[in-house]
């Protein structure tokens, strides 16, 4: 396949162009820009685009950004070490491997827990760090929140995965033929969590939320992302006032840990159930709008586009969907006549799953997997299958899921290009020898 799978940013850019030409309400990068931008021939970020939002916001985030980013030896851009025993770098980002979560509780430990940048893991002071509120759409803001401040609010605590939209994106490739744009992962971009932190609602009903509102937008608080000289300003992707109304979380802990600089700390954004730009790191402003609102990563990315969808491609992608993976490597070589227990993990925006089949033998026989959780909205269960191969060479395992609401992964998944939602059944190489 000629296609380089980890060139996301050409892609992003043909992408950038739609969206300029259609959108005429956006956040955070100003129309005329953007055009004289493209009329410019896509020169390096020189007319300080992304310098978002109100004057105080932008204030507040280069006052709490103090520090540069710092990265390990691994990954310049990310703070904790990443054996590859335990990850698999893929440009910024880092996927957990699968068989490194074997033996491992329903949590991921945070030494295994993915990494997605879209620059590079900035390192924040939580004492300096502010949340600034702010908005059309407030009757009492702008207000601004500290760290103790924040965390003198009642506090909740869920288990949650968070997933890339692109998890998965791989097997479109190689179990579907199908040419697709984005981070090559396989099934491991995905961690289920313990968070700790303070309601999104209760944080917005203090800064006086009016029936107006339509949209709360998180931008973080990492660089500018540039794409081959468009400057996209700092990642912000709306969220429906329905949902930040809901249930979503301003989390400060995980896994009982204060939140790892990698994965937003201090404060990062938990969105249930929908896609992983959702959960927005490095909180340091929300704006709540009385208009909707428009950033790139509500319109020509995470949405689908294809000949099944309209030009401006689907609605803006909300909940996950289901999968399932073997905690085990791809491409594995087991010994032959001896029993052993295959090992994985199912999980569904959707609904809890209740249900998974494994086969052993590419497809043709299933068998019901025990599950070891209790299912539960919002994580995972892990499950287990005996298994003593019979015959040496080369075989596929498969796992497929089926949710509470009665859906099963299917043996395809609908293709887009840009490769989100891989829900078929992943057929897992294995060699017996
Ligand atoms: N500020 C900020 N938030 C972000 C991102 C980012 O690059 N910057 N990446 C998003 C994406 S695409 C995903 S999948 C998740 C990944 O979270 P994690 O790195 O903690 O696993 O964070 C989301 N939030
Ligand atoms: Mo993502």
């Amino acid at each position: 396949m000629p296609l380089d799978l980890s060139d996301e940013s050409q892609y992003d850019r043909a992408r950038l162009r739609q969206w300029a030409r259609g959108r005429a309400r956006s956040a955070g990068v100003d129309r005329r820009d953007l055009l004289r931008l493209f009329a410019a021939g896509a020169a390096a970020g020189t007319l300080g685009l992304g310098a978002a939002g109100t004057a105080a916001a932008a204030g507040t985030t280069e006052a709490a950004a103090a520090a540069g980013p710092t990265g390990t030896a691994d990954l310049p851009g990310v703070v904790k070490p990443l054996p590859p025993e335990l990850f698999t770098i893929r440009g910024t980002n880092a996927e957990t491997k699968f068989a490194a979560l074997r033996g491992t509780g329903q949590l991921t430990p945070l030494d295994r827990f993915f990494v997605r940048n879209h620059t590079a893991t900035p390192r924040l002071d939580k004492d300096a760090w502010r949340l600034k509120v702010w908005g059309d759409a407030l009757s009492r803001g702008p207000v601004e929140f500290s760290y103790d401040r924040l965390r003198a609010l009642p506090a909740v605590e869920r288990t949650l995965f968070i997933e890339c939209a692109g998890n998965g994106r791989s097997f479109y490739t190689t179990q579907q033929g199908q040419t697709v744009a984005g981070t090559a992962w396989t099934l491991g971009a995905i961690g289920v969590a313990h968070w700790r932190g303070a309601r999104l609602s209760d944080v917005l009903r203090r800064a006086g939320v009016t029936r107006e509102a339509v949209d709360v937008l998180p931008r973080g608080l990492d660089d500018e992302v540039v794409t081959n000289g468009v400057n996209l300003g700092r990642v912000r992707r709306p969220l429906p006032v329905s949902k930040a109304l809901d249930d979503v979380i301003l989390a400060y802990e995980m896994n009982g840990e204060p939140l790892p600089a990698d994965h937003g700390g201090p404060v990062r954004v938990v969105v249930p159930d929908w896609i992983g730009i959702s959960s927005i790191k490095w909180v340091g402003d929300i704006e709540v709008s009385g208009q909707p609102l428009y950033t790139p990563w509500n319109t020509d990315l995470y949405r689908l586009f294809g000949p099944d969808q309209p030009p401006q491609g689907s609605a803006p992608l909300t909940r996950q969907t289901l999968k399932s993976a073997f905690e085990l490597e791809l491409g594995a070589t087991v010994p032959v006549h001896r029993p052993q227990l295959l090992t994985g993990r199912s999980w569904s925006g959707a609904a809890p799953v209740h249900q998974v089949e494994v086969s052993t033998d590419g497809g043709a026989r299933w068998r019901r997997a025990r599950l070891h959780d209790v299912p539960r909205r919002g994580s995972w269960v892990r499950w287990s299958v005996p298994w003593t191969p019979r015959t040496p060479g080369a075989t596929a395992l498969l796992a497929r899921a089926t949710d509470a609401t009665g859906r099963t992964q299917p043996e395809t998944a609908a293709h887009n290009t840009q490769g989100y939602l891989f829900d078929g059944v992943v057929r897992h190489p294995v060699t017996v020898v």
